[in-house]
């Protein structure tokens, strides 16, 4: 079987990884901006103040995107660069930017996906409370606003919220991320809280400002256990680990995909928590479960389960070599399957891979290239699996690789390379990657090359596993380590 001919094919990048500032299109400070000036935040003291550049470079970087065939860009708006103060004045430079982009982008033939917040949220706004300030609703929306009327006669889908797990939990029970607070649960719930009402009325405020019909979705990390082997037990332990997990980590799909497809919080999730949920208006769960368009997710890494003797759920540690990526994720091609199946079983709505690939230590050979050929076997062996939920008829829309290019990766700054193009950060001097090429032939052949999903995985019952005993809740090294077996092992 083949992809769908109508399967976008994309890849993705995020205006404060990339983007840096110039005195022609300045930006307001945002939380990010602060976290890199404290010291011992952020890997070496890496600042993305230039970042890749793409603020002087995106002409070349559009170019670059349409030789390589992409049917989809998945972009993200600063809020600082559009709203310098999170509020009142807008700067019209900033908005000018992202339409000129989108404009190069669609005379290019290449779609724009816009995702309104990719954590850089202005300082000001921060110093005000930031998410947990109940009007950040009401802020958020106001730039939400603006940015539809700008764009909405041109751009047609939007990502409201990228990873709400990680900016709310890394960044303020964790401290690893920016504004790197480290508050109790209650604060923590309502900051969460906020998050999905700000999505719920962004969705609104699309809806009724948008020049044309929209296309809306949110992008959680794809948060996902996979059955060792494909006994249905194994399978139903799978489902359960996935999706009953909220007790145990916030990370969950659950917690964060619950409300807005089911109008609820999980139980599983609620019940321990009661004594810190955060207060709940009668219109909140309304306003968060807006209806959608899709359901979009991110997907490194997942963990992987086993049903147990009296049929309980066995989380198992990946056996010692199993591939791992630079950041130490281990490799689990099968996760986009089982993500895909799960998540369109429990919300039975459309989805999109809006982020996948792979962090190496890349750099230029002697022969003045960059070679790069276990990114090419990752992007392999995880779209084949993306086939395989295709071919089974789950309506998986599209794959947006991650990253068009190199870039400052948060709190590890630019020590890990996820680019399809590798960056200078010297000089800004773009190199693609082997796996530039190999990617443009996959888009060209519409994913009939590609091996089939039968080879590419890891997972077998031949697989020596140990069980993991207790679920742990997860530490705050796991950032740095994220193989946490069973549940997410990303950042959970
Ligand atoms: C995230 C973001 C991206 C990352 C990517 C690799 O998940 O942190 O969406 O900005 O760079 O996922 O970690």
């Amino acid at each position: 079987m083949a992809y769908p001919t109508d399967f976008i094919w994309g890849a993705a990048a995020a205006s404060f990884q990339i983007e840096g500032t110039t005195p022609s299109c300045p930006r307001g400070d945002s939380i990010w901006d602060a976290f890199c000036d404290t010291p011992g935040k952020v890997f070496q003291g890496h600042h993305a103040r230039q970042a890749c550049m793409h603020i002087e470079r995106w002409r070349e970087d559009v170019a670059l995107m349409k030789e390589l065939g992409l049917d989809a860009y998945r972009l993200s708006i600063a809020w600082p660069r559009v709203m310098p103060d999170g509020t009142g004045t807008v700067n019209e430079a900033g908005l000018d930017f992202y339409s000129d982009l989108v404009n190069e982008l669609l005379a290019s033939g290449i779609t724009p996906y816009v995702t309104l917040y990719h954590w850089d949220l202005p300082l000001k706004l921060q110093q005000q409370g930031g998410w947990l300030n109940p009007q950040i609703v009401d802020w958020f929306t106001d730039y939400t606003r603006v940015v539809v009327e700008r764009l909405s006669d041109r751009v047609k889908h939007w990502i409201t919220l990228n990873e709400p797990q990680c900016f709310v939990l890394l960044g303020n029970q964790t401290g690893k991320h920016a504004p790197g607070l480290q508050l109790p649960e209650a604060d923590v719930l309502r900051i969460g809280h906020h998050a999905l009402l700000a999505h719920g009325r962004a969705v609104q405020t699309i809806r009724a400002c948008s020049d044309q019909p929209a296309q809306i979705g949110i992008a959680p990390i794809g948060v996902v256990a996979i059955p060792q082997t494909e006994r249905k037990v194994d399978i139903d332990a799978a489902r359960q680990a996935t999706f009953d997990n909220a007790g145990d980590t916030l990370f969950s799909s659950a917690w964060w995909l619950d409300p807005v497809f089911k109008g609820r919080y999980p139980e599983s999730g609620v019940e321990p928590r009661l004594k810190d949920m955060p207060p709940i208006g009668p219109e909140d769960m309304a306003i968060i479960s807006q209806p959608i368009d899709f359901c979009a997710f991110n997907l490194y890494e997942a963990g992987v389960v086993r049903a147990g003797a009296e049929g309980q759920v066995e989380r198992l540690a990946y056996p010692p070599g199993h591939p791992m990526t630079a950041m130490d994720w281990p490799v689990t091609p099968e996760g986009l399957y089982w993500a895909s199946r799960f998540l369109h079983e429990r919300y039975k709505t459309p989805l999109y891979i809006t982020e996948n690939g792979l962090s190496c230590r890349d750099w230029v050979s002697v022969d003045g290239k960059v070679h790069d050929p276990n990114r090419i076997d990752f992007l392999a062996r995880y779209l084949g699996y993306a086939k395989r939920a295709c071919d089974e008829g789950i309506p998986l829309l599209g794959y947006f690789q991650w990253s068009i290019m190199d870039n400052f990766e948060w709190a590890e700054g630019y020590k890990d390379r996820f680019g399809l193009i590798y960056v200078d950060y010297a000089t800004g001097e773009r190199i693609p990657k082997d796996s530039y090429d190999w990617y443009r032939n996959t888009i060209r052949t519409g994913g009939n090359e590609l091996p089939p999903w039968s080879q590419c995985g890891f997972m077998s019952d031949q697989v020596e596993l140990e069980v993991v005993v207790k679920p742990r809740k997860p530490l705050r090294s796991d950032r740095d380590n994220k193989s946490q077996a069973g549940a997410s092992t990303r950042r959970s």
